[in-house]
Formats: C-alpha cells, sequence, structure tokens
C-alpha cells in the first residue's frame, strides 16, 4: 500500500474492528495516518488530531528522505568536530549530564500545504497535516559546541544523521547559521513529549529549530561539524530553498536567484469540524484550530463565515509564546440554511498577517493561503 487518500484511509479504518484501529494501520507505535509513502516513512496528521495545544506523539506526522536507521543507544556517539579546539564524541550519558531544556516548539514541514498550489507541484502532496506541537527536552546546541570548543570565526554548523544514501538520495545534511545555533532556545533533544524520542522521530538525538522549517531539524544527529560555510551537499545547495521575487505560477527560478529556507510563515487552520459538514439550522458551530508564526507568537485570529467579507476574532488559547501554535476556537450561530465558507486568518506579533493565496514557487514551500472551509447548513 502506497498511497491511501483521506477519503480512503477513513473508509478502512470504518471497515477495521475497534480494537485493530488503534495502531495497526499503518507503522507500530502510530495512530492512523495518511500514508503517503510506507517506506521510508512519509505520514501525514489528520486534521482533528491537531485540535489539541500538544500534538500526542502516536499522532505526529513524519517525514524521511531514507529509511530510519537502527540505532544502539549504548554504542551511541556524536561526534562534534571541523572548527573547534577539542573534537568531542558525546555518549547519551554525556549529554544528559548538561543542562536540560525543555521547550514546547512547533514542527512543520517546509512542503506543508504543497498538494493545494496550483499549478500542481511534483513532491509529496501534503494536506494541512505535516504539523505538529510537542514538548522537547534536551541539551542546549551551544553548550554542546562550548564542550568542543567551537571557534568564534565559524559561521555554520553542519548536522549530519545516521542515516545513509541509497542510489540517488544523497547523504541528508543540513547546515544552520552561528546566529541561530548559538540561542538559548536551539537544543539537541534526546526527548519528545516526556518519553526519549522515538526511532521514527530521531532516537536517540535530534536537532530542534524553533520556528524554521522541518527540514533543519535533524534527526538521529551523531555528526556535528563546525565550518565556515554552508554545506555545498544537495540538501543545502539545491533543496529547501525560496525564490527572492515570486515567479508568475508555473514560472521556473534559476538557482541564484533563490534563498535558502530559513523561518516560516504566519499561518493557521481549523483543526475542527471537517470540510462539508452538515449542521442543522438554528445550532451553534464551534470551530478549533491553530494558528502559528515562525519565530513569532501569534497576536490574533480572525475567522469569517460569509467567505472572506467580514471578519471577527477568535478566543485564542492561553498558549501565548513564540515556537509554539496557539489554539482558537470560534462559536458560530448557523442562522441560515446553505453552503458557507468559513475562512480563518491568523496574525502575529510581527505585524505579518496570512495572505488569500500563498506566493506559488517551484518547490511548493511555505503554503499559507487562507482556509476556506464548507459548511452545508440544513434547514
Ligand atoms: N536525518 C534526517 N533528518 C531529517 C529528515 C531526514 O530525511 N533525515 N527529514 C527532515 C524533514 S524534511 C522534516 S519535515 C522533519 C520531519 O520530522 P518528523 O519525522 O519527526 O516529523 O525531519 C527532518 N529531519
Ligand atoms: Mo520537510
Amino acid at each position: 500500500m502506497r498511497y491511501l487518500s483521506r477519503r480512503q484511509l477513513l473508509a478502512a479504518a470504518a471497515a477495521m474492528p475497534a480494537a485493530a484501529q488503534s495502531g495497526s494501520l499503518t507503522v507500530p507505535g502510530k495512530a492512523p495516518l495518511i500514508v503517503h509513502n510506507d517506506f521510508p516513512e512519509d505520514l501525514e496528521s489528520l486534521p482533528e488530531y491537531l485540535a489539541s495545544w500538544i500534538t500526542p506523539t502516536d499522532k505526529f506526522f513524519v517525514r524521511q528522505h531514507l529509511p530510519r536507521p537502527k540505532i544502539d543507544a549504548g554504542a551511541f556517539r556524536v561526534n562534534v568536530g571541523g572548527m573547534v579546539s577539542t573534537p568531542a564524541s558525546l555518549s547519551v550519558d554525556d549529554l544528559r549530564k548538561l543542562p536540560q531544556l525543555t521547550l514546547a516548539a512547533t514542527l512543520e514541514c517546509a512542503g506543508n500545504g504543497r498538494g493545494n498550489f496550483q499549478p500542481r507541484i511534483p513532491g509529496l502532496q501534503w494536506n494541512k497535516g505535516a504539523i505538529g506541537n510537542a514538548q522537547w527536552r534536551g541539551p542546549k546546541l551551544k553548550d554542546v559546541l562550548a564542550r568542543a570548543g567551537a571557534s568564534a570565526q565559524a559561521k555554520y554548523v553542519d548536522f549530519d544523521g545516521a542515516d545513509v544514501p541509497v542510489g540517488k538520495v544523497p547523504e541528508f545534511i543540513r547546515s544552520i547559521p552561528m546566529r541561530k545555533a548559538m540561542l538559548e532556545t536551539t537544543i539537541l533533544a534526546l526527548e519528545m513529549n516526556g518519553q526519549p524520542l522515538p526511532d521514527l522521530h530521531g532516537f536517540p538525538l535530534r536537532l530542534i529549530v524553533p520556528g524554521w522549517d522541518g527540514a533543519s531539524w535533524v534527526k538521529w544527529v551523531n555528526s556535528i561539524q563546525v565550518q565556515a560555510q554552508s554545506n555545498p551537499g544537495f540538501y543545502m545547495a539545491t533543496a529547501y530553498k525560496y525564490p527572492k521575487v515570486a515567479p508568475a505560477p508555473g514560472g521556473a527560478v534559476k538557482p541564484e536567484d533563490m534563498d535558502v529556507l530559513e523561518g516560516m510563515a504566519v499561518k493557521s487552520f481549523f483543526a475542527t469540524p471537517s470540510p462539508e459538514t452538515k449542521v442543522k439550522m438554528g445550532s451553534t458551530v464551534r470551530f478549533a484550530g491553530i494558528g502559528w508564526g515562525g519565530e513569532n507568537r501569534i497576536a490574533r485570529v480572525d475567522v469569517s463565515t460569509d467567505g472572506g467579507a467580514t471578519w471577527r476574532p477568535a478566543a485564542l488559547g492561553k498558549e501565548d509564546m513564540a515556537f509554539a501554535w496557539r489554539t482558537f476556537s470560534f462559536e458560530w450561530k448557523a442562522a441560515r440554511p446553505g453552503y458557507t465558507v468559513v475562512c480563518c486568518r491568523a496574525s502575529d506579533a510581527a505585524g505579518r498577517t496570512q495572505p488569500i493565496d500563498a506566493a506559488w514557487n517551484p518547490s511548493g514551500y511555505l503554503n499559507n493561503s487562507v482556509e476556506r472551509l464548507g459548511i452545508v447548513v440544513e434547514g
């Protein structure tokens, strides 16, 4: 089974006995998810899983370019080298002995929403669910770099995971600039939601780059190299780049006219109800969703129940912080019968607001178009 549409997934789940529904439909340890690829696993979360502030680990999306490695925690070492005075080789115990930070942060694949761009773009056709919000815990990257005596002249840090190239898929190496690496909030996580990282999410160690796209959040990190320049490999030089100037939809962009993707766009969407839900006229409908603004906290979310003609503020969740998404809810009395388009639009503390239509780009990144959710009010 290579691919299952959301409709097929729900139909398959409905046809299974209740006991089999929890966990067995896709991957061990995971609730039923939308399977874009079963090996290596690319699994999308369902919108209704994203209604809570913290995404349970079994409902968290999965994305990997290469098969996940099997790692022996006892033998595991992360090597820190490059522009350092004392190259280090740290075990899981060494990492646990450093001061630990717990941080809530949203992880979103840069290509989340790619499937909704027109014209279509090759690549994983994610709808909304290549995103999740978790509690991550581990040592600060800056403390690990200090252990090895990272040079003050260095400009980038490269991260490589234990996953190995297969066929034409190159080694997955990503760099982040020193200015992001040295922040108190950039950590090397050993835990996700209070448990050791699961294999699928990078056991035993992954990089957390709060507010930046998922590609920087390298899993199974076993090599950290302090460098003068960004890594010349495929995943920094070619992939994960965004046009400096927006092309017309469908247009090509030269590599030199692209920048490396770093922070994320401001966006929001409804977790519930699901599209085309039928409600009775006169009933009160509760909309719930999430908004996030990359490195910025969410300042407001507005909802329209008339296709974008008029907007009213949603009630915001009390979690008001950078890096982690903010929940919102909105109650609406369905006063008139007929098909109604409901929209949500987030604004962040830096003054960014979601566009009606996100800028089309050749790799289909950062789709933060305002969502249009159709509701059927029955008279
Ligand atoms: N080693 C390694 N790390 C990786 C990847 C990968 O293929 N290999 N994929 C990246 C991408 S593109 C994303 S979106 C996130 C997904 O993290 P998750 O699977 O924990 O949700 O992991 C990132 N880290
Ligand atoms: Mo990604």
